[in-house]
């Protein structure tokens, strides 16, 4: 039996059409799933959107469609937008889903009834486009800490959730597991914000909006959307609160639920708090990704710096765009994402690094072999420098996407591309095949470039997946060892470029 692994991502808005920072996070996820399954874990990845809150009813209105109308169109393209990034998805899970919304009054009626839910009189600030009440200490200049937008007060009938029950047990497990949330920063964040300052009950009903699920019990009332949001993870499983699948068992608790950092919040105080009044397990670990930002600004719409993954794809190629999000964002910090640095990433590492390497080596491969290379074994001191190397690549894969830092696992695999490049500077083949003696010394020299980038080729696999099987394609061969092989028999095909160079001022002349 394998190994379980369930991964999540958040479930975008569907407000509009999602940007490259909101697909930058699906694939992420995807990359850590594609690991993951390599790595022969029986993976569930689960994606999808967020429907209801007022924000939508606000632009159906706006067009003058349903929301339920403008939900299927935008859920639609997210959807198109993660299929075409070849995020591999094992189900795209919808809030508007009749099934979720049952399961989520089901849940709503069960809190009541074990008296995590009350009803009460909510007087608050409140941010209409984040959805969110602040208290008074919270605001930054006396507007929404998130979105630096004006709260307002408003008064209304709810259900609270007795999120100050849990104080004590939630400040506990923040303690005795420090590695609940990744990076340890945001953790920090979370206790001195909020937790230390003491956890206030929290308005899980509205009765100023229509477009969301309504309380079964209660029908004025729609249940507030990150209640009816974060359920997701679990309603689309197989859980009910009297009947928890086989399904839902084995994939229960998630291992790793991949959201940005201005959710962290969300799914480290509420959603805990949410599960312990189902009596259920917390998910193993909370990863708050940085965000994405365009010369170095928030992306947004209204600021008309949104850039969104087709236009890229359709300009770069899928795998330049999956490579740019993956390596260019850091673990912590924030990344960044201009054209110019796009351009410069394909031209210095995709295409000279990367596709020159293969490139250079099955051409010489063909020309002084005929194509086909076994290893002959007239080994010198650079070698096995050069093949220790190679077999130490996957450890530091594996340690590096053991932690999640996703961007530093290709960067220790360029590493290895770069150092292939030097071996082939450093072992000069155009100089050994020109002497006859040295052939069986030209051979190997070949033969260990092409285990090398084999090897790179196999572990580029989660990353970007296409470039890694065309390499393979061209290497003809289907060797998937993750360590330097030393009997391979190469056959290769023909080398053909796998990113073209590009022109750098034409590209922004282009574009401008
Ligand atoms: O927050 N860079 O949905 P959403 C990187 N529906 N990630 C970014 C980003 C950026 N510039 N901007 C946004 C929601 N994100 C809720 C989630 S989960 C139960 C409900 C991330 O469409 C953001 O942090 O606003 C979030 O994780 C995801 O994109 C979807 O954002």
């Amino acid at each position: 039996m394998k190994e379980k692994f369930y991964i999540s991502t958040a479930i975008a808005y569907t407000s509009g059409k999602p940007h490259i920072g909101n697909t930058y996070e699906a694939v992420l996820a995807d990359a850590i799933a594609r690991y993951k399954r390599q790595r022969g874990y029986a993976v569930y990845l689960q994606t999808g959107t967020d429907e209801h809150g007022v924000k939508i009813e606000e632009k159906a209105n706006k067009k003058g469609v349903s929301p339920q109308e403008f939900v299927n169109e935008v859920a639609a393209e997210i959807k198109r937008i993660w299929d075409l990034m070849d995020v591999s998805y094992d189900k795209f899970v919808r809030t508007t889903d009749p099934h979720h919304k049952e399961v989520v009054q089901h849940i709503f009626k069960r809190m009541y009834e074990n008296g995590d839910i009350y009803k009460g009189e909510y007087k608050g600030l409140y941010c209409t486009p984040c959805e969110s009440f602040w208290t008074e200490s919270q605001l930054v200049d006396g507007k929404c800490p998130d979105c630096g937008r004006e709260v307002e007060i408003s008064s209304e009938e709810a259900y609270f959730f007795r999120l100050s029950k849990y104080q004590d047990r939630l400040e506990k497990y923040f303690e005795e597991n420090p590695e609940f949330i990744l990076p340890v920063s945001r953790r920090n964040e979370m206790i001195n914000n909020f937790i230390k300052p003491g956890l206030q009950d929290l308005c899980v009903s509205r009765t100023s909006i229509k477009w969301g699920i309504p309380v079964s019990f209660d029908d004025k009332h729609v249940v507030y959307v990150w209640l009816d949001a974060l359920t997701n993870y679990i309603t689309n499983i197989g859980y009910d609160v009297d009947n928890e699948t086989d399904e839902f068992k084995r994939l229960w608790p998630a291992d790793v639920q991949i959201i940005g950092k201005d959710i962290v919040r969300f799914h480290s105080i509420y959603w805990p708090c949410f599960l312990w009044s189902l009596g259920l397990e917390l998910p193993k670990k909370i990863f708050g990704h940085p965000w994405l930002l365009t010369n170095n600004d928030k992306i947004g719409k209204s600021k008309g710096n949104a850039i969104y993954a087709d236009d890229l794809v359709e300009k770069f190629g899928l795998d330049a765009i999956r490579y740019y999000l993956l390596h260019e964002m850091p673990f912590a910090n924030d990344g960044n994402i201009t054209y110019e640095l796009l351009v410069e990433r394909i031209n210095g590492e995709l295409a000279n690094v990367l596709g020159n390497l293969v490139q250079r080596t099955i051409s010489m491969g063909n020309k002084y072999f005929d194509g086909k290379v076994v290893n002959k074994n007239v080994i010198e001191e650079i070698d096995k420098l050069f093949v220790e190397e190679i077999n130490s690549l996957n450890s530091k894969v594996e340690e590096k996407m053991n932690n999640y830092a996703v961007s530093d696992a290709l960067t220790e695999i360029f590493n290895v591309l770069r150092a292939s490049n030097k071996y082939i500077d450093d072992t000069t083949p155009w100089v050994l095949a020109k002497d006859e003696s040295k052939q069986d010394r030209l051979e190997t020299v070949i033969y260990n470039l092409l285990e090398s980038i084999r090897v790179c080729a196999v572990l580029l696999r989660p990353f970007i997946n296409r470039t890694s099987e065309e390499i393979l394609r061209q290497l003809n061969t289907n060797i998937e060892s993750f360590e330097y092989v030393s009997d391979n028999k190469y056959e290769l095909g023909k080398p053909e470029v796998l990113f073209q160079r590009l022109d750098k001022d034409k590209v922004l002349a282009n574009l401008a």
